[in-house]
């Protein structure tokens, strides 16, 4: 089997220079790293792009800084790429984690009649949905999971999670999920759907979590909302999706993405931390703490934490780096990032106080070719925002 397949997708951004000192925030006053400059503004008349320079960016060297990357993307062996009737669908797929020298993925599997066009339409209704026809690529769905020797020929192994019993959240849909290990356990976080996608003012479905003591399973539903939707009025009182837990500080920091006003033009993401993996969660008093954002990455970088951001948002196609994993800034820009990155990272949950990053995961591709083939596929992606790509365990990468 070729270890080195050609990319088909590779980009560097062209962002000039940008500068700023350390950074004060709410309960937070340390030097942000990738920002520290010995210029000031000149005294002297600017443009508008010169005076942003020096006003708005945080980031000193955003394209040349270790948190700079630029993304390769591979299709991957062992899913069938040719199924493109659009009735089979892999999205989503969460964190990789290696156990016993065995890669783990979990994602979201669609095996339905084809989504109507609606479901991506401008008006992104439930118009045409049934009990057998999705209203979304991601409605009617299951969580499936996947292994591999390398990180590049995938086994289907079967389901994860089924969706569950009503009343339960996730009858009508499971979806989204990612992975926790704590304390020798694995925990599967998902998109729990209790109704069709796409009614109440957006895609409503609190977060579930089901836990194995293997990570091929079974998994066993907590049976109850780990992540509710905020209250009326709040950011998150429409949309919690992508669950993305992480270990920090000894406790378990979850990320989700929201949707400001349940528009999705504004989407942001939350931050709740508890102490046991089914919680309680205690949302963050700064939520949200990232401001962009559709599926963000989180990963231990250093002494803190760094978020991929993928698409949308005033602040998409960057790569940030928090002290406290709260109060972010912009370290580096770039573009083409991974859709839905769920990344293998070597130390996401051990605890660590120096985070070594990360080297490659797995994203998805949407066939946006609706209404006959609305679909999506798994692809790896490989990128430098490690420290070391020379350590053993960053080192599965052609990068
Ligand atoms: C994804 C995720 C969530 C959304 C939809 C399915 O990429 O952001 O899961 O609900 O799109």
């Amino acid at each position: 089997m070729p270890k080195h397949y050609p990319s088909f997708l590779a980009s560097a951004a062209t962002i000039a220079c940008l500068t700023l000192s350390s950074l004060t925030h709410a309960g937070v006053t340390e030097e942000f790293p990738y920002g520290t400059l010995p210029e000031e503004r000149p005294n002297i008349e600017l443009s508008s792009a010169m005076e942003r320079v020096y006003s708005h960016y945080p980031a000193r060297h955003p394209t040349q800084n270790e948190l700079f990357s630029t993304f390769k993307y591979t299709p991957l062996e062992g899913f069938d790429y040719n199924n493109f009737d659009g009735t089979i669908s892999r999205r989503d797929s969460s964190k990789v984690i290696k156990v016993d020298g065995k890669y783990y993925v979990y994602y979201t599997k669609r095996e339905t009649e084809v989504p109507p066009a609606a479901a991506h339409g401008p008006n992104r209704g439930t118009e045409g949905a049934t009990d057998t026809v999705p209203s979304r690529d991601w409605d009617l769905a299951e969580i499936w999971y996947a292994t591999s020797d390398d990180g590049f020929t995938w086994e289907e192994q079967g389901v994860a999670q089924p969706r569950l019993p009503k009343p339960h959240a996730g009858w009508r849909s499971v979806s989204t999920p990612d992975i926790l290990v704590w304390e020798g356990k694995y925990y599967l976080y998902y998109q729990a759907y209790t109704d069709i996608p796409g009614q109440r003012g957006g895609d409503y479905c609190p977060v579930s979590a089901s836990v194995s003591d293997s990570p091929a399973g079974p998994f066993v539903p907590a049976n109850k909302v780990v992540l509710e939707n905020g209250p009326e009025g709040s950011w998150d009182q429409y949309v919690i999706h992508d669950p993305y837990p992480i270990v920090f500080k000894g406790k378990i920091y979850l990320y989700y993405k929201g949707e400001i006003g349940g528009d999705p033009k504004h989407r942001a993401q939350g931050l709740a931390i508890a102490d046991h993996p089914f919680g309680p969660f205690k949302k963050h008093p700064l939520n949200p703490v990232l401001n962009s954002g559709h599926e963000v990455a989180t990963f231990p970088f250093k002494g803190g934490i760094a978020a991929i951001m993928s698409r949308h948002g005033h602040e998409h196609n960057t790569i940030q780096w928090s002290p406290d994993g709260a109060n972010f800034e912009v370290a580096a820009i770039t573009s083409i990032l991974p859709i839905a990155p769920g990344p293998y990272i070597p130390d996401a949950f051990t605890d660590t106080d120096y985070g070594r990053g990360l080297t490659w995961g797995l994203c998805h591709f949407r066939n946006q070719g609706w209404p006959d083939h609305n679909h999506s596929f798994l692809a790896r992606f490989d990128c430098d925002l490690s420290l070391d790509v020379n350590d053993p365990e960053m080192k599965d990468t052609d990068i």
